[in-house]
């Protein structure tokens, strides 16, 4: 029982001879009622010794998922669904709709003869494709025609439909900065009359003009890059001509970052990404950041160890490294690694950090 000598002003103070807790405690409840609390009873939560997530490790495996995703095509159609995707949650956050705490990640499928109509939103999104090949995203008037290994940008704000000419369906990751918009309470978006777009560029254009080593004279150096599709084609050699000259990272294997042709900067300025070939037989050195990383098996087969759990991973599965937990990658085959991240945004922020 809190008993406690009363000052002139009639509040409680401890006096020495009682009980302390208790005063204190009546003084917490005091406060809340002034919409304040004590700092020091959650300072370590607020300024932690160390990156403290809720986020788990987790691998989504292709065979299971492309069944469901096919289920849903019975269901719903794109048109409806506006865009027909599962959302992969992540196990340790308790049913939100993101897979790190500032990354959302889900699997769209779009069938033969399909449109998902045209929309735009502040969010970047990108997409990784899986599965499926001949259908096209639109952005700002511009069709990429996608297959899979293929990594398509769509940048904040930039209109954009996808349609399905081909004859099977298609199936892509999509990773968007949404959760991060939503955090900062800036998220705006809206839908357009027409589903889709007028074409105002000829299809492939922005991958000419500013994927090979020139640049039309004059163009502008923005924080996203003017490319639409970087195209498995293209980069994949590149990452194996670098393992073939032994430019192996011990942690990341033959590594390529997904470049700003103008600015030599990241993609996006929310979002990284990479592709990373790893000989048959590599047994990486332990690594760690503090940006939570998608990870995508373009192909291949291996494990990636991470705080211990193994995550098993072959063609197409998609699995996720939450942030500053260690992980490893091994690979019984050849394999080649598509990883996304909000490593730009910590770093524009000064907050990256990591620890090799
Ligand atoms: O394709 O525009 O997975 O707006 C989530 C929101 C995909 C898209 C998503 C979107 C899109």
């Amino acid at each position: 029982m809190a008993v406690a000598a009363a000052n002139k002003t009639g509040n409680a103070q401890p006096d020495g001879k009682h009980n302390v807790d208790a005063v204190r405690e009546a003084y917490y409840a005091r406060i809340a009622k002034h919409s304040m609390s004590p700092l020091w009873k959650v300072m370590d939560e607020l300024v932690p010794h160390q990156p403290a997530t809720r986020c788990t490790p987790a691998v989504w495996h292709f065979d299971e998922v492309k069944s469901l995703v096919l289920e849903a095509g019975g269901l719903i159609s794109a048109e409806e669904a506006k865009r027909r995707v599962l959302i992969l949650q992540n196990p340790g956050l308790g049913g939100e709709y993101r897979v790190t705490n500032t990354l959302f990640a889900g699997i769209q499928m779009i069938m033969p003869g399909e449109i998902a109509p045209a929309h735009r939103h502040v969010s970047s999104a990108i997409r990784f494709v899986l599965d499926g090949e001949g259908a096209y995203t639109a952005v700002e008037g511009e069709k990429a025609f996608m297959a899979p290994g293929d990594f398509v940008i769509t940048a904040g704000w930039a209109p954009h439909d996808h349609g399905n000419p081909s004859t099977k369906p298609m199936l892509w990751l999509d990773v968007l900065d949404a959760p991060a918009v939503n955090f900062f309470e800036t998220s705006f978006g809206e839908d357009f009359d027409s589903p889709t777009q007028t074409t105002t560029r000829q299809d492939g254009d922005s991958l000419s003009f500013y994927g090979s080593g020139v640049l039309p004279d004059g163009t502008p150096a923005l924080k996203r890059t003017p490319i639409i599709n970087y195209t498995y084609a293209r980069t994949r050699p590149i990452v194996e001509r670098m393992m073939k000259a032994g430019d192996v990272d011990e942690r990341h294997g033959a590594r390529v970052i997904y470049a700003n042709p103008v600015t030599g900067g990241p993609v996006l300025p929310t979002m990284g990404a990479y592709l990373a070939m790893l000989p048959k037989g590599f047994g990486g050195k332990p690594y760690r950041s503090t940006d939570g990383v998608v990870f995508a098996c373009a192909e291949g087969r291996g494990t990636t160890t991470v705080d211990g759990k193994e995550l098993k991973w072959g063609p197409h599965d998609v699995f996720v490294v939450p942030s500053w937990k260690s992980y490893f990658h091994t690979a019984a085959e050849q394999s080649v690694l598509f990883s996304i991240s909000d490593r730009p945004a910590q770093e524009a922020l000064g907050i990256w950090r990591e620890d090799r």
